[in-house]
């Protein structure tokens, strides 16, 4: 039977004989199998020898995960503070609106910091959005005032509030924007990306008391390769058409994660697919927030079989097969 090994390395089959798995990108096989390769010219590998190859993946993962609070120098929330993410070192960045419009490193693109609070070559830049807010909600408090009671917004239905990331490793990142609106919690805003049809509106309602998607947030699910047009991450908020301009629409913040290599329907991301994987499964299907708290840095749509996007009883019966298969 053959063996996932952690960190989709590969494949072990019976004969300990390393096949590396299709699903993978060619420059992530490269580099992870020559990690293996390494140790044996026969391409014989040991487990544990791949296992090392993972240790040093999670690391990458973490350097290219970031916490960003949209509003004044000094006002970001509190390194354990995760909002609905992961905690870690919150940057604050002004989103100044600059010129020449451009979509790569812009000059004046502001540098973040990782969640360990290292600097990166991540830069971030802002075109469009005019006016930085800040608003005393009466029921935001503590670290989810820091992060949503200052925003920047835009005032137009053609023009939105756009944030271009660079100099992010090639991947698929999960990305949570906050668009809510404090104080005015009627308005709505659309949330969209670059290259993505999918644009959620969020906003419309009081403090929820806590991160609820749709109200205080939106998520999606963006490819960042290392050649062509997809280098780098657009965000788009805005004011939906017959939306209110006064009020505007606004970007308080928002969260960047790597996610792990594609494997499918190993729901704790230990690198195996077995029993261990049917409790995730089952609330990945029935209790998303749920799932993302008990499992807070795997990656949801390992549950997604059938690569439709979302996670629904068409995948049931893909995911059994694969765990009797484990
Ligand atoms: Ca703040
Ligand atoms: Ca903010
Ligand atoms: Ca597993
Ligand atoms: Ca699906």
């Amino acid at each position: 039977m053959a063996t996932v090994v952690p960190g989709a390395v590969g494949l072990l089959d019976e004969k300990n004989t390393i096949r590396v798995t299709p699903t993978v990108s060619r420059d992530y096989q490269y580099r992870r199998a020559a990690v293996c390769f390494s140790f044996g010219r026969t391409y014989v590998v040991t487990r544990i020898i791949c296992v090392v190859a993972l240790a040093a993946a999670a690391t990458s993962a973490s350097a290219q995960s970031f916490n960003v609070d949209v509003g004044a120098p000094g006002t970001e929330p509190s390194a354990d503070y995760a909002a609905a993410g992961l905690p870690g070192k919150w940057n604050t960045i002004m989103a100044t609106h600059v010129t020449p419009f451009m979509t790569g490193p812009h000059p004046q693109a502001e540098h973040l910091f990782d969640l360990a609070g290292d600097p990166t070559n991540v830069v971030v830049h802002q075109f469009g959005g005019m006016d930085l807010n800040q608003k005393n909600d009466g029921l935001t408090a503590g670290d989810d005032a820091a992060l949503m009671d200052d925003y920047r917004a835009t005032h137009s239905t053609s023009l939105e509030t756009c944030l271009y990331i660079n100099g992010l490793a090639p991947g698929r990142y999960e990305v949570t924007t906050y668009a809510w609106m404090p104080v005015d919690n009627q308005m709505v805003s659309k949330v969209r990306f670059d290259f993505q049809s999918y644009i959620p509106l969020v906003g419309g309602a009081a403090w929820p008391g806590h991160h609820v998607e749709g109200v205080t947030f939106t998520r999606h699910i963006v490819t960042v390769t290392s050649g062509g047009s997809m280098t780098f991450i657009g965000m788009h908020v805005g004011v939906p058409s017959g939306g209110n301009t006064t009020l505007g629409a606004p970007l308080n913040g928002f969260q960047l994660r790597l996610l792990p290599e594609d494997a499918p329907a190993d729901m704790d991301c230990d690198g195996f697919v077995n029993g261990r994987d049917i409790e995730g499964f089952v609330s990945a299907l029935l209790d998303e927030e749920a799932y993302r708290s008990a499992n807070p840095t795997c990656n949801i749509y390992h549950a997604d079989m059938n690569n439709n996007g979302s996670v629904g009883m068409e995948d049931v019966a893909a995911f059994v097969s694969a765990v009797l298969a484990g």
